[in-house]
């Protein structure tokens, strides 16, 4: 939402529910805790909302803080060993956090990680 506050124009790409655990910050490790999140790929970050789609929506208007994910520099693979659950996938972000995303419907997690993994791509390293 930095985006909005600063005039630009925001490039929702997708939203979604989807599970999501925080398991590291800055390198270290955190407690697993899965919550119900509204997820927001914007094309150059994600967007985490804690509270329900009608308040993230609202927020997006007036500017309300949701956790943000930087996603240049991040890296994107899908796991089976951080999680018992299946179709999970994992997040590294270039400031060492890590954030493990799922759903029980398999095309739409396919969906996320092909749309995250295309906006890392076009956001480059360098
Ligand atoms: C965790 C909780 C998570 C589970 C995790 C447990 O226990 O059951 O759902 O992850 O497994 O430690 P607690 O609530 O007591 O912290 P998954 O559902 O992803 O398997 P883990 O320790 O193997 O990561």
């Amino acid at each position: 939402l930095a985006d909005i506050t600063a005039g630009e124009k925001p490039d929702i790409k997708k939203c979604e529910y989807l599970n999501k655990a925080k398991i590291a910050e800055g390198g270290k490790k955190l407690r697993k805790n899965w919550a119900s999140t509204w997820v927001v790929l914007d094309g150059k970050k994600l967007l985490f909302y804690k509270e329900s789609k009608q308040q993230a929506l609202t927020n997006l208007k007036t500017g309300c803080k949701p956790e943000s994910v930087d996603l240049y520099g991040a890296q994107i693979e899908w796991t089976t060993e951080k999680s018992s659950r299946k179709n999970v996938f994992q997040i590294t972000t270039g400031s060492g956090s890590e954030f493990l995303l799922q759903s029980e419907k398999h095309a739409s997690i396919f969906s996320w990680h092909d749309a995250i993994k295309k906006a890392i791509d076009s956001l480059g390293t360098d």
